[in-house]
């Protein structure tokens, strides 16, 4: 027996050098000093030995027992030692590479053009303001000097939220007039019998009931501005937009005045401008005709006037409107709106 346990100890010892995991080390452990391991199983034939020999072989197990812990403890930290040195390597970090660089976020191109727009006009003494873009027909409309069933309504076929019975219906806003109208009876309604100068500028986006071309989207945001005061004439809006479209598209810009028509204007007129890729000699992107329409414009209605709390015997006023999506077309040779609000990186990314 004494034999069988000299044996054991250099089995168990030859196997221990070989572990190299701790799930080796536990396997090994189970297998030679567990409840049923190898040692037990030698010192449960101790019944059979004669009372002499039994206290001999007792200490000899335990020794061994005893040898056997130590050399596991040593080697369990022989394997931990290993292991922590095999994780770290694994997860070591190259501190000297490059970092990434996060994609970076920008403005939208017509938000860029819009400010650029409302830097000019601010230049010029023009306020931004803000509106709601779910509206009355009333504003939408009829204030703006399009009555029910007028020809003019179908100039803009309209998203409806509610139909009224009396004509009032709840819609979105198809232009940004009808903030214009508030605008100016709040400052009308400072001084009624005197209302201040009013020079504002209104962006925001509209909507519009239509067929979605690469020309035409059913949103889309616009910018208007809005003059009034005493003695103003065509000659303050001739000027003023001429300044405007040179600070915007460069100082040799040439511009036409095109008689229109617009309900809430009189005179009314189209804005073109000597086309930016040919110069005015005719091309693609003017069709030939050496110009590009680039906004509306007119004298403020005297009815709309009235509306907005202005006396039209003593106050004149200039108008004009424009798409900034259409600017941005113009400016950088982009052929379809509905890139604007597809909101692919690809696009986006270029401005
Ligand atoms: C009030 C009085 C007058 C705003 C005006 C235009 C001409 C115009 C279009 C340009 C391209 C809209 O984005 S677009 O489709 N706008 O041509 N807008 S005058 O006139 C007003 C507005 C409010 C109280």
């Amino acid at each position: 027996m004494q034999q069988e346990l000299h044996a054991l100890r250099e089995e168990a010892l030859q196997a221990l050098e070989r572990a190299q995991t701790s799930a080796d080390l536990a396997a090994w452990r189970s297998t030679y000093l567990g409840k049923k391991g190898k040692l037990s199983q030698v010192l449960r034939g101790m019944g059979n030995l004669s009372p002499e020999e039994r206290p001999i072989v007792g200490r000899l197990a335990n020794d061994i027992k005893e040898t056997l812990e130590q050399a596991y403890t040593e080697r369990a930290e022989a394997v931990r030692q290993a292991e922590l040195a095999a994780h770290l390597a694994a997860d070591a970090v190259d501190v000297t590479l490059p970092g990434r660089r996060p994609p970076l976020g920008r403005l939208h191109p017509s938000t860029q053009v819009m400010r650029e727009i409302e830097r000019i006009f601010a230049d010029l003494g023009f306020q931004v303001y803000a509106s709601r873009e779910v509206e009355l027909d009333e504003y939408n409309f009829q204030l703006l000097n399009i009555p029910p069933h007028h020809p003019a309504r179908e100039m803009q076929d309209t998203f409806y939220i509610e139909r009224s019975p009396d004509e009032n219906d709840v819609l979105l806003r198809t232009h940004t007039s009808p903030g214009q109208i508030h605008a100016m009876r709040e400052f009308a309604a400072m001084n009624p019998d005197n209302p201040p100068p009013v020079r504002i500028m209104l962006p925001g986006m509209v909507y519009r009931h239509e067929q979605i071309t690469p020309r035409s989207d059913i949103q889309f945001q616009q910018v208007e501005g809005l003059a009034i005061g005493h003695h103003i004439t065509m000659a303050d809006l001739k000027g003023t937009i001429e300044y405007f479209v040179r600070r915007l598209f460069g100082p040799e810009r040439r511009l036409r005045f095109r008689a229109s028509y617009f309900p809430f204007t009189e005179p009314s007129a189209e804005v073109d401008m000597d086309c930016l890729l040919c110069g005015g000699e005719g091309c693609r992107l003017c069709k030939g005709t050496g110009w590009l329409e680039i906004m509306g414009c007119g004298m403020v209605h005297p009815t709309v006037l009235r509306n907005g709390g202005y006396d039209p015997e003593r106050y004149t006023g200039y108008a004009f409107g424009m798409g900034p999506a259409r600017i941005t077309m113009l400016k950088y040779g982009i052929e379809d709106i509905r890139y604007f609000w597809q909101n692919d990186l690809r696009f986006l990314e270029q401005f």
